[in-house]
Parts: C-alpha cells; structure tokens; sequence
C-alpha cells in the first residue's frame, strides 16, 4: 500500500487555515527574537531519522505478545510501512535492516521499492544475541566474547555476512549491539570477556568497507543481569578507539541507569568526534523502548540541545545516523512512530531556538538565573506549528497523525493483510 499525495493535499486544505494563524502567530515572535525561521525549517525538513524494521510489527516482553492487526509480514510489507511514515512526515527517509530478521530475497526488486518509497537504507544491525536456525555453534554463553574460538569466529562471520547485505543495499554502517554478558556473579572473568570483545570487534571492523562506520551501542544489563561487556559508553569508547578512526559509540537513550546524565555524555562524545549513532526511544525504567518524548520530554530537549551544539561546533565529529529503537506493545506501531518522529522534531526545533551566543555570554557573567531561563524559554515555546510548516513545504500532512487515521490507513492493511499477520523481530 502506497499513500495518494492528493489524499495527503486534500487533509491539509482542511486544516490550512487553522495552520496558517498558528503559524504566522509563532513567526512574528520569532521574528522580534531575531530567530532566523527559514533556516530552522530547512533544519527540521533535513533531519531524518531511520526506521528500524523490527518496529513495524508490535513487540513482545518476555511474558509474551499481543500482536496487532494488518502487521506487515514481509521485508516489502515493511518498506511500505515506512513509505507511509514518510509519504505523512517526510522525515522518515531510511530504512535500517536487522539481520537475519529481514534478509532480501531479491536485493533489485528491495531497492526499487525502497526508491519508489523515496528511502534509502541506513545502518544495517546484527544479531548474536539469539541463535539462528541451523547455526553449528549456539551463543548461550556469548558470542564476540565466548571463550570458544569457534563461537567468536562464527560471530565475527555474521557480521561480515551483514556489511555484505549492507553493500548491497547501499547502507554504510554496521550497528553492533553486543548482548554478552553474564548472569551471575563469578560466571565470566570480566578481563578474559573484554579482550576477547575487543580482538573480535578488531577483526569485524578490518573487513569494514572503506567508505563505512562501525556503530558500538552499549547497554548496561538484559539480556544479562549480573553484566554486560560493552555496558557504558566508556567501555564503547575504549572499543571504538581501539578498533580505528571508522569505529563510534553509538547511543541508545534507553540503555542508561535511571537518572544518567545523557546530555553530558553526547557532549563528551562529539567533542572527541567520536559519536556516530543515535537511538531514540524513552523510558521509565530500563530499556522500556517506549515511544520518544512521552516520559521525559525535558531531557530529551537537553539532549537535543548538546546535539546542535555539537552539530554546529564539533567538525571532527561525522554526521550522525539518526534512528527510532523503541517497541510498541499494545499501540499501533505505525501511531507510535508518528508520535516519535514528532516528538524528534519539536525537541530538535526547540533546540534550535537556543540562542547559543546569549547562553555562552550568560555563562561567563555565571549568571546561572539566565542560563536556565534561557533553556527553559526555549523549550516552552509551541513550536508545533514549525513543524507543520515544514512537513507541509516538504510534500507531507499537516498533522500525520490525524491524516493517518482519517485515511484509515490500518484499517486498508488490515483489509490487505489480514487481522493475524505477524512481524518478524523480537
Ligand atoms: C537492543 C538494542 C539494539 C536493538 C535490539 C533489538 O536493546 O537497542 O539496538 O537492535 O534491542
Ligand atoms: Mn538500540
Ligand atoms: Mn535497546
């Protein structure tokens, strides 16, 4: 299924007048902050995130899984899924694959439908944290850090197999999120686990096409409860150097302890170049995967706001690839990303409302009252209307989320694929 453009145009007649006086409102005061509000809405038109294809499909816990209705049950299905999220935000552009859950049977006829879909593939993730069909060695005691050679190289070959998928379809990175760890105490020699992560990750990244990154994601428990080799974002740092200048730390907003200070970590990161990925996602918890902005909506909107500090003042630091990582156990997916990507961008626009030169100057007088007004006034502005403006110069819906129900678009897939089509993923 493919959206109509004019379905989308004839949506946004509807709401434009609304729109317009929003608009037009938020831009005068803009205007007189002398905010350059052109420049901010090519900004959030060029921002694009990735959608990662497990989160088409509704995710499960380990008590089990409620599917949802008209799931996508193939790789294409999947595209097209993303095809919608885009046709409605224009800022979902890519796709990142996860390997082996969404393998291309017939790479021409996946690209063609990805470019007919106006998307391109982003980093493509392996998976050694489950045992596939058929493998000749099992990964219950690790898989880059096993103790067993055979293990390790099998490992390492999967990763190799997914830079070669990855080629194909023009991606050109590779997410390594390693689940190795241990269970219990006095189970692993942390020593013996680490060295061999590090030799293995070394091996991975020397078959690294030369125009490609290597993401290390780290994450501080589960599957493994007592630890995890790459559980912080020292230890992906140490890894990441250690492999080469093609190798980055890749950030997952759920993969902290409660209350870590995120900011100061992307902060620390940029400024050393060294941050490559992002994954977006929000929780309470743990790795709760819920949908981005709707938990703690004000760190996010600190974590923007080191981001376009780095983006702006950090060169030795690459462009990052942007993506969603979150699970939706009971909502629709495809709902659930709108919310996402919209939380993304208004965090991303008030950012950028952040008048750096003022907040700098307020920080030399240690005029400490000023600098958090200066962060606060910025995230208290509307800047929903931005928003919209932007989707709608792109070609997209004015309110996505709106569109996507008054379309009936699950109700169409779920004509189209039934009521019990199942997504692949966890
Ligand atoms: C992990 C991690 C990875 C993702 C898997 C499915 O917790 O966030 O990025 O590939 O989940
Ligand atoms: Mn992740
Ligand atoms: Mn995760």
């Amino acid at each position: 299924m493919q959206l109509d453009k004019d379905q989308i145009l004839s949506e946004n007649k509807r709401a434009e007048q609304h729109h317009t006086d929003h608009f037009n409102f938020l831009s005068e005061q803009l205007d007189q902050q002398d905010k350059d509000v052109n420049a901010i809405l090519r900004k959030l038109a060029n921002f694009q995130v990735a959608i990662p294809s497990w989160a088409l499909g509704a995710g499960g816990t380990r008590f089990g899984r409620f599917g949802f209705f008209g799931e996508p049950a193939s790789l294409e299905q999947k595209i097209e899924d993303v095809g919608i999220l885009h046709a409605l935000t224009k800022t979902a552009g890519a796709v990142s694959l996860h390997i082996p859950w969404d393998i291309p049977q017939d790479y021409n006829a996946i690209k063609e439908l990805a470019n007919a879909n106006n998307l391109v593939f982003d980093a493509v993730n392996s998976n050694t944290f489950q045992d596939q069909k058929d493998a000749k060695e099992s990964y219950r005691f690790g898989s880059l850090s096993n103790l067993n050679a055979s293990v390790r190289e099998q490992a390492i070959q999967h990763n190799i197999d997914v830079i070669n998928i990855g080629e194909k379809l023009g991606s050109k990175s590779l997410t390594v999120w390693l689940a190795d760890g241990s269970n219990f105490a006095g189970q692993r020699n942390f020593q013996s686990a680490l060295t061999h992560t590090e030799n293995s990750l070394k091996s991975i990244y020397t078959a690294l096409p030369e125009d490609w990154k290597m993401f290390i994601e780290y994450k501080p428990y589960e599957p493994n409860f007592y630890s995890t080799v790459i559980q912080d974002w020292g230890t992906s740092f140490m890894l990441a150097n250690a492999c080469g200048e093609k190798a980055y730390t890749l950030v997952d907003l759920g993969h902290h302890l409660p209350n870590t200070n995120i900011e100061q970590i992307v902060s620390t990161l940029m400024l050393k170049g060294k941050l490559g990925g992002f994954h977006f996602n929000d929780s309470k918890y743990g790795d709760d995967d819920s949908t981005v902005g709707s938990v703690k909506p004000y760190a996010l909107f600190l974590i923007f706001n080191e981001l376009v500090f780095g983006m702006e003042n950090n060169p030795q630091n690459p462009d990052l690839a942007w993506m969603i990582d979150a699970s939706h156990n009971i909502k629709d997916p495809l709902e659930d990303l709108l919310q996402s990507l919209e939380a993304i961008q208004e965090a991303y626009a008030k950012a950028l409302l952040v008048d750096q030169e003022e907040l700098q100057a307020a920080q030399s007088r240690n005029d400490v009252t000023l600098c958090q007004e200066i962060l606060q006034n910025a995230y208290r502005t509307d800047v929903r209307p931005l928003l919209a403006k932007a989707r709608m110069l792109s070609g997209g819906a004015l309110d996505p989320l709106k569109t996507y129900r008054s379309l009936k678009v699950r109700e169409s897939l779920i004509k189209e694929r039934g009521m019990n089509s199942v997504a692949t993923g966890l």
